[in-house]
């Protein structure tokens, strides 16, 4: 086996397998990863046992690498406006639109919108071209919906966004509080990392702060379901009280901060009276209390915070908030403790550290920091520099609705789904900008509004590097070969750069050379960054380059000395005045929206909805709410509801969940027109932004709920991809041999055999149908087969759920037992439930059931006995919470019966096709 970092040659002889070292490509946890090609062209996708981030553990996600790397749907070829033409002609066009662009209106007429996903080398390119070349500061990223508001707060406090922490100060904290973020399916390793380390040190205390009882909350010991956007008021409050209190490093305070008199007087405000301090944060007197004593008991304390914290129209100050008290105890620059602000990209460091957004020039220099742009701007020799901030995301698009952009580029992200207001957006649509989609996946939302479809290399084929959320640098490297016409993101904006006229400047021939420039802009800079000495990073150097976090060979840990990167050297308190979110629900929107992510899937779908597997975790998106105000709706679970903001309306069913505070409904923000026409969560977030980052609020919409009307309800398994786009409502998605259709259907059927069969493609040879009815029950069920080989089954009304037939469709023997059991939906005893290991493919019911029968107590009893949660353990929260509840019945799936409704053989008729 040839192992090892270098980029391996994809061509095997018979038998030989390579191994190459390469790094996730979904969060920000970073982890390493061996991928090896084996004859015949098979990939396995192992841990890294070697990698710092992960030391060989893999999440659901990153175990489900190799189900992704098919071709299917992958764009290979440029396109304009819908045919495929050669990369010079498309080129040429881009060139010519965007020079048009810049020439009548100015550099400002044109942008690029860029991501967290693309490689660093990518990013350089990318900025160097808008900031260096095109002469504009618009170049912005989906950071800014992400990372924006922490990238502002750390610029207010340390005069650089520099993260202080790395993941060995989770295992050595006594007190790790984690803040808006859902560790345990977000951050699945580090999570698992946390775990470990409380194991071992059972003093440790983890606190959450969600208003959700997350999966994450399944390993704290205190849990504080905060009111939506409070956070900036808890923190206030905490600074006041622990000054007050006397727990404070007056010493650190004096010589190495400015701005305390300030902030503290800022926060007393909010410290007067306990009692409305609760009713601010929703929080018992006693629960703050508790926080307040636990912070004061433990010096070492990291504070991890995410989305819960960032996307808000305060998200900044609430940063700021959780680093004042970090300032106040001293607790930063040493083991086990400080703010740590995770990532969530796998790139998403590394497009701030080049300059990705537009509030930034380039190496964490900003505008206005005038000599250090000099220096940024001889670098590059650059002959038209940008001399100022550009638009920010979600001021970018309201200047591409208002006509003010001419021309836009957008890469590796998919904004039709993921920005604010996708409706507004899509409606206000100019026809005359002209739009290039940069992309690996042919048919996006975004792909949809495009001129110029260019194809891009994914992420097996990509070569380069990404920074993690401990800042510590890896290399991607390619070990399958670019398929067709794609072709790295770097080479298309390169290639751009030098039709633009800049021949010099992007005259790139390999990533190393970027990567080589790039550190030596940084060390020409010299600030928080380093890369090391371009003159030591050769081809082969960067080639073996092994994970490392920057500042490089630093002697100390960053902030060590108390020095920081402001002017004088000293951080800086915010003084800050919370506030909530900007939507105040009222009687015609009495519902706040909290949106998120689902543990198996990412983002909006483009990848791990092509894998069987990570669909089966969560297959629909639901609208969870608690079972009081599904009560008070007269709904039931399951429902089919209609959610509608001031901004738009989708449409899911309702999922009941204890773990809601009532007033409140959670939804993901995974779901694109693609699998589903109705479930867009964006259609509801109204684009109202944090005034210093400009982030939006992605976390506090507000809705009302009201059901849907239908007349059947049902789903299909069906062999072909096909549509049931005039259903009220279809959800479609992967399962192995096929797809699940989960449908609303208003149409009177009469005949479900025929409403199926016009559905289907035409056959020529023998097609068979088994079906069956209860009119009284209103069932109906009809299965097809052709040439004796199971296509499609239909299932209305009431009845088992999908889980076993989804699990069984593209496996099942049609052997008389099995064809009875195909129309009751289940072989007897053998519903799975919904998914919990992704791993072994373990349902609920199976581990309740063994958990109820055996007297499973813990997860390693349940992993002996089912081997759920032996693998990549990304589940074993849920386990934790099935073994404690038991009364499992709380769940909306065990509600079901587990038995399906009696159906008798002769029920089932065969009729001729
Ligand atoms: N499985 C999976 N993992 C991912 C991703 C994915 O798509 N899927 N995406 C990656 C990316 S890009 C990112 S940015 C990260 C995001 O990682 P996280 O930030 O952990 O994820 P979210 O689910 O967006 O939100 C985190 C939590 O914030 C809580 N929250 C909402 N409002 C508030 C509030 O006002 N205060 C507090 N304290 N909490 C609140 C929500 O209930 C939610 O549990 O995940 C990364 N990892
Ligand atoms: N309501 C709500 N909205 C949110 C959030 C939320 O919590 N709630 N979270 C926000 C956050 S934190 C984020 S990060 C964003 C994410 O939102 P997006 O960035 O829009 O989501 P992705 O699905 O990751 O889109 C990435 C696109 O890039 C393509 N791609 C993948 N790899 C490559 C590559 O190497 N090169 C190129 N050219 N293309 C590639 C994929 O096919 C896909 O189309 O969503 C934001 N939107
Ligand atoms: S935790 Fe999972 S998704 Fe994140 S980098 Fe590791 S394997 Fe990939
Ligand atoms: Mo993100």
């Amino acid at each position: 086996m040839a192992a090892g970092g270098n980029k391996m040659d994809a061509t095997l002889r018979p038998g030989e397998t390579a191994t190459v070292k390469t790094t996730c490509p979904y969060c920000g946890v970073g982890c390493g990863i061996l991928a090896s090609l084996g004859p015949g062209g098979s990939v396995t996708i192992k841990g890294d046992p070697d990698h710092p981030a992960n030391f060989g553990r893999l999440c659901s996600k990153g175990s489900a690498l190799a189900e992704t790397l098919g071709m299917e749907g992958r764009l290979l070829h440029p396109e304009v406006s819908g045919r495929r033409t050669t990369w010079d002609d498309a080129l040429d066009l881009v060139t010519k639109r965007f020079q048009e662009a810049i020439d009548d209106h100015g550099s400002d007429s044109v942008a690029f919108y860029v991501s967290g996903q693309i490689l660093t080398e990518d990013y350089y390119i990318a900025n160097k071209l808008m900031k260096g070349f095109i002469g504009s500061g618009n170049i912005d990223t989906n950071s800014r919906l992400c990372m924006a508001s922490a990238v502002a707060a750390h610029k207010r406090a340390f005069g650089t966004d520099t993260v202080p922490c790395d993941y060995t100060d989770l295992e050595e904290a006594e007190l790790v509080l984690i803040v808006g973020s859902n560790l345990a399916w977000c951050h699945p390793v580090i999570y698992q990392r946390l775990l470990a380390a409380k194991s071992a040190n059972p003093s440790m205390q983890v606190v959450v702060i969600d208003p959700r009882r997350t999966a994450t909350t399944e390993i704290a010991d205190l849990h504080l379901p905060i009111l939506p956007g409070r956070d900036g008021f808890l923190f206030s409050w905490l600074l006041a009280e622990l000054d007050r209190k006397g727990c404070k490093d007056t010493t650190f305070i004096d010589q190495h901060t400015d701005g305390f008199d300030d902030a503290i007087a800022a926060a007393r405000c909010y410290a007067e009276n306990i009692d409305s301090m609760a009713d601010e944060t929703g929080l018992e007197p006693a629960q703050l209390i508790q926080l307040r004593d636990m912070i004061m008991a433990s010096e070492r304390m990291v504070t991890l915070f995410s989305q819960g914290i960032n996307q808000s129209t305060s998200g900044t100050d609430k940063g700021n908030a959780i680093i004042n008290l970090h300032l106040l105890t001293g607790r930063i620059g040493k083991p086990g403790m400080g703010p740590f602000s995770i990532t969530g990209q796998p790139n998403a460091m590394g497009g701030r550290e080049v300059g990705g957004l537009a509030n930034q020039l380039a190496a964490h220099v900003d505008f206005g920091d005038v000599s250090r742009e000099a220096l940024v701007h001889a670098f590059w020799s650059s002959k038209k520099p940008a001399m100022g901030p550009g638009l920010k995301a979600v001021d970018l698009f309201e200047a591409v609705r208002a006509g003010k952009i001419k021309a836009l580029l957008i890469m590796a992200t998919n904004p039709l789904v993921s920005l604010p207001d996708v409706d507004g957006i899509k409606s206000d649509w100019p026809d005359d900008v002209f739009v290039v989609v940069v992309d690996c996946i042919r048919d996006t939302a975004t792909s949809a509004i495009a001129d110029v479809l260019m194809p891009a290399a994914a992420w097996a084929e990509k070569d380069g590097t990404v920074t993690n959320s401990e800042r510590r640098v890896s290399r991607q490297r390619s070990f399958l070969p670019t398929p067709d016409e794609a072709r790295p993101d770097w080479w298309i904006l390169a290639e751009l750069g030098k039709r633009l006229g800049h021949r010099a400047a992007f005259a790139f021939e390999t990533p190393a050379e970027i990567f080589r420039e790039y550190a030596g802009l940084v060390r020409a800079v010299d600030r928080d960054l380093d890369y090391g000495d371009p003159a030591d990073l050769s081809d082969g150097a960067y080639d073996a380059w092994e994970p490392a976090a920057w500042p490089l060979n630093a002697k100390d840990r960053l902030f060590a000395d108390g020095t920081f990167f402001t002017d004088n050297g000293k951080a800086r308190f915010i003084a800050i005045e919370p506030r909530s979110p900007k939507a105040v629900p009222d009687w015609r929107y009495p519902f706040v929206l909290n949106t998120g992510r689902y543990r198996d899937h990412w983002h909006t779908l483009t990848r791990t909805a092509r894998s069987a597997t990570l669909s089966r975790h969560r297959a629909e998106p639901t609208a969870d709410i608690n079972p009081e105000d599904a009560d008070t709706l007269g709904l039931e679970d399951n429902d089919l509801v209609r959610l509608t903001s001031p901004s738009g309306q989708v449409m899911m069913p309702i999922a009941l969940d204890g773990s809601i505070p009532v007033g409140q409904v959670f939804a993901p923000m995974h779901w694109n027109g693609a699998y589903n026409k109705t479930a867009e969560i964006n259609r509801l977030v109204a684009p109202a932004t944090d005034p210093v980052s400009g982030q939006p609020e992605s976390k506090a919409a507000v809705l009302r709920i009201e059901p849907v009307s239908f007349r059947h309800r049902g789903f299909a398994l069906t062999r072909a991809d096909m549509g049931f786009t005039d259903c009220v409502y279809a959800n479609r998605s992967r399962i192995k041999g096929g797809w699940l259709h989960r449908l609303a259907i208003d149409a009177e059927v009469q005949d479900w055999q025929s409403w199926l069969a016009s559905r289907l493609d035409a056959f020529n040879g023998d097609r068979h149908w088994l079906s069956f009815a209860d009119e009284a029950k209103g069932q109906y069920r009809v299965a097809v087969l052709e040439n004796g080989e199971l296509q499609a089954v239909l299932f209305i009304g009431k009845g088992p759920t999908a889980d076993w037939l989804s699990e069984q469709f593209g496996t099942l023997e049609l052997d008389d037992h099995t064809r009875k059991a195909l129309l009751l939906g289940a072989a007897p005893g053998a519903d799975p439930g919904p998914l919990v290991c992704a791993c072994f493919g373990v349902g609920q019911k199976i581990i309740a059931k063994a958990i109820d029968d055996h007297g499973l107590c813990s997860t390693d009893l349940v992993g002996a006995a089912l081997k759920a949660g032996t693998n990549c353990g990304s589940c074993l929260p849920e386990l934790r919470r099935l073994i404690k509840s038991a009364a499992i019945c709380q769940n909306r799936a065990a509600c079901q019966p587990a038995t399906p409704p009696a159906l008798s053989e002769t029920d089932v008729i065969d009729v001729e096709a």
